[in-house]
């Protein structure tokens, strides 16, 4: 009965793995929307191209800022890592550039940074990969931008990816060494299994565990053939041949590569990049959210600094961005699926000095699917970027940080 329990049991847990269907995205929407929101907001992203052949290069482009917002709850953020967030190893990354300095790893941040940022990846697996750029914040963990889909074709060559070591030798990286750690690797594995079915094939230590459970810790219970000599003799075995495995493995590894170098740390602070000239002065007034129909209205007062007139291009929150223009406008925005509209009222420009009462219009999916708005939490801040522009092209940057009241829920668990 128990054991008929138990195989019904493994078949239902296989069948729960199995049976799972292919995860459509990276689960992007499953950070709390404050973490989202109030960290970082990423800007002119670009992934391209969006379909390519194994071992053809795509390029990642865009900007990424560090908000003043970031929330007290989460450590300050000190040093952080970009990086392209794919499923997996299926590409593999050429190179980086954060702020024009290549980037090998991590690198020095502030709150209110920005980050420009370039990285070439090239298609290694053949499938359809939703491609994002990230970035991975010391003691937060990674925050992502805007994600393509990227399509790799099987290619007739093979993939390669040849790297040039400090003696001049070329390598190919993504076979380097590769056998013998798979190798090396099994050997450990055997003398694992080896230990594992010797106890629980043969002995009673694993089907008799009420017994076995009674015993004193030190206690071999040899009297109920529990642990005999035979099997001291058996564990001293495994034991001895795992220590020649090292022994081997660090002979052969100082006989092999004489020259060794510890993993090296290349941390920089990234040029400075000014966020525009002051041209706006944003106060909030607030904001609601209507969950029925995706709509969150954010009421501010905008004041004209300089003698231009001002215009709001585009409000970016997280890694979503909301265009106030027409379709051209928002497929140049960033990647479509994370570009929606922005009505603002009234749409006439700031004039020179002029301090003006705007409602900003967002309706879009985006805020439900990607769970951008906190609706069950104890404080309802949203935070992003209000983008102005002048006549002459000049543009600022500007966080706005606003509470949200939800005006109506959508039902949560039950109809
Ligand atoms: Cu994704």
């Amino acid at each position: 009965m128990a054991r008929r329990l138990l195989i019904s049991l493994i078949a239902l847990a296989i069948a729960a793995i199995t049976s799972v269907p292919k995860a459509r995205a990276h689960g992007e929407a499953g950070d709390e929307p404050f973490l989202k929101d109030l960290t970082v907001a990423f800007y002119d992203v670009s992934i391209a191209p969006t379909a390519i052949q194994v071992g053809q290069p795509v390029t990642i482009t865009g900007t990424v800022r560090i908000l003043e917002t970031w929330p007290y709850t989460l450590a300050p953020p000190e040093t952080a890592s970009i990086m392209p967030v794919v499923p997996g190893p299926v590409f593999a990354l050429q190179d980086r550039l954060v702020n024009g300095q290549s980037a090998t790893g991590s690198f020095f941040v502030d709150k209110g940074g920005i980050y420009q940022f370039k990285m070439v990846i090239l298609g290694k697996e053949p499938g359809r990969w939703h491609v994002h750029p990230g970035i991975a914040v010391q003691g937060t963990g990674t925050l992502i931008g805007p994600g393509e889909w990227v399509t790799v074709q099987p290619s007739a060559a093979q993939f390669a990816f040849p790297v040039t070591l400090l003696n001049g030798q070329t390598i190919n990286l993504h076979t380097y060494g590769g056998q013998f750690a798979w190798w090396w690797s099994f050997a450990g594995f055997l003398l694992g299994v080896a230990w594992m079915l010797y106890w629980t094939l043969t002995k009673r230590t694993v089907t008799n565990l009420a017994v076995t459970s009674q015993l004193p810790v030190n206690d071999d219970a040899p009297d109920i053939g529990l642990i005999t000599p035979r099997d001291h003799i058996w564990m001293n075995v495994l034991a001895g041949l795992t220590m020649v495995m090292l022994v081997v493995g660090w002979t052969y590894a100082t006989m092999q590569y004489p020259v060794r170098w510890p993993q090296q740390t290349d941390w920089f602070a990234p040029r400075f990049i000014s966020s525009g000239e002051q041209m706006a002065e944003v106060h909030s007034n607030g904001a609601t959210y209507d969950d029925a129909t995706d709509t969150l209205l954010m009421h501010v007062q905008v004041k004209n600094l300089l003698g231009s007139a001002l215009t709001v291009k585009q409000f970016i929150m997280a890694m979503a961005t909301f265009v106030n223009g027409g379709e051209q406008e928002q497929a140049k925005a960033g990647p479509r699926d994370f570009v929606g509209p922005l009505e603002v009222e009234p749409n006439s420009p700031i004039a020179a000095g002029e301090t003006k009462d705007l409602t900003l219009k967002l309706t879009s999916k985006l805020f439900s699917d990607e769970r951008l708005i906190p609706l069950h939490d104890p404080q309802q801040f949203i935070a992003g970027l209000l983008r102005f522009e002048n006549a002459q092209g000049g543009q600022q940057m500007v966080t706005l940080r606003t509470s949200v009241i939800p005006t109506q829920f959508r039902s949560q668990y039950l109809p």
